[in-house]
């Protein structure tokens, strides 16, 4: 679970009576609203129905293992505890709480992974962040002072006052320089070894791939990557933004990656008052509901062998190999061809789960009968038991 929340959702897309275009986190920037009248959003900003415990139950419930939070945007706003700076919710929201704290300690009792986004080039707050060119010069910033006296430290304080991080995010690197990166890597790597740096660290350096936003590769990709994506168009919660994709879009999403070796880094953007908008809740459940009868097919598996095929996408773990049927035959025969695929039994996960289906394998062409309508119209997973 991707979570994208700051001041920016309290405009929530519309400034001075003005639809503001574009991504919702942004409004700052495409509005060019100066620091002088952004900064009081945060006396607005009180979150009174946040409630941690819901918010990584609802994760859980929604089959995710890790939850990945802004805990500093390119607005430059802190939703955590800082002592680098006032311009954070404990310091100048009536809130007063620090929501990452509270997100950590759920996390650790519910048993699934945190970690951080935190834009380390753009800040459009600090005067010597990257970006804001409508309050400061840009050719005047002492972005190198920026990265060392006020980057690094409060990179310091999230790896260090919340427990273990499984990742920190960095994000759009921009004009951040290789010995910078570079330093900044082993600086997270010194603090928390086990903590992942993300691959926009910038300078083709940190631990993983990150596809671009919203973005599949065509094939898979064996190197460890990710894929963010929005449930609307937006990642900062946009109070008219109801291009909502489908749970069948969203599930398709989560096997076409899965299918080519990555993860579904898939985003929530919360409202000011700290509820989750009730589109992103129900589509969350939903894939949960279908991860509960289909997560075999997900976690931990790797690419299958059937690949390039528009009706369908293969993952392997073992000696099987899901089959996963987004369009499902009218006869309900699934014909699949795989030089090399010798297939012994095969079953349905679903409806009516692991009944033997009648099933021919010769030379590489597959044939599993099933019935004549989908099983699951978003996505049918045949499990082919095979010979190693
Ligand atoms: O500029 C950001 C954007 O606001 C959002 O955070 C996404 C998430 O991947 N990353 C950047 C654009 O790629």
């Amino acid at each position: 679970m991707f979570i994208h929340w700051g001041l920016y959702a309290i405009p929530a897309g519309e400034w001075e009576g003005a639809r503001v275009p574009d991504i919702g986190e942004w409004i700052m920037y495409f509005a060019r609203i100066p620091v002088a009248d952004y900064e009081p959003l945060a006396q607005q900003f009180n979150p009174a129905k946040f409630d941690a415990a819901e918010w990584v139950s609802l994760a859980k419930q929604a089959g995710q293992k890790y939850i990945i939070i802004t805990s500093k945007h390119h607005d430059g706003f802190c939703l955590f505890d800082s002592k680098l700076t006032d311009y954070d919710i404990v310091a100048a929201t009536p809130f007063g709480r620090d929501p990452l704290k509270e997100l950590a300690a759920e996390c650790q009792r519910q048993g699934i992974k945190l970690g951080f986004y935190y834009s380390q080039t753009q800040d459009w707050h600090h005067p010597h962040g990257h970006g804001n060119d409508w309050d400061y010069v840009e050719e005047e910033k002492d972005f190198a002072g920026y990265i060392e006296h006020y980057v690094k430290p409060q990179v310091r304080e999230l790896l260090s006052n919340y427990g273990p991080i499984a990742i920190i995010w960095f994000d759009t690197p921009m004009r951040i320089t290789e010995e910078q990166s570079l330093a900044l890597l082993e600086f997270c790597h010194q603090l928390q070894p086990d903590c992942l740096v993300s691959g926009r660290l910038g300078n083709a350096l940190g631990d993983y791939g990150c596809t671009a936003d919203n973005l599949i590769p065509s094939r898979p990709v064996s190197a460890d990557w990710e894929s963010p994506t929005t449930m609307n168009e937006t990642w900062g919660y946009k109070k008219d933004d109801h291009d909502w994709k489908s749970t069948t879009v969203l599930i398709r999403k989560l096997v076409d990656i899965v299918s080519k070796g990555g993860n579904f880094l898939l985003n929530v953007g919360p409202k000011p008052d700290g509820t989750i908008p009730k589109p992103s809740v129900d589509r969350l459940l939903a894939i949960g509901e279908w991860l509960q009868v289909n997560g075999e097919a997900v976690y931990g598996t790797e690419p299958g062998p059937i690949q390039g095929e528009s009706w369908c996408r293969s993952t392997t773990k073992g000696d099987k190999t899901f089959l996963h049927v987004f369009e499902w035959p009218s006869d309900g025969k699934v014909e699949i061809s795989c030089p090399g695929l010798k297939v012994t039994s095969a079953y349905l996960l679903g409806d009516p789960p692991g009944a033997a289906l009648p099933v021919t394998s010769n030379a590489g062409h597959v044939v599993v009968v099933g019935p004549d309508t989908a099983p699951d119209t978003s996505d049918t997973v045949v499990v082919l038991v095979t010979e190693r």
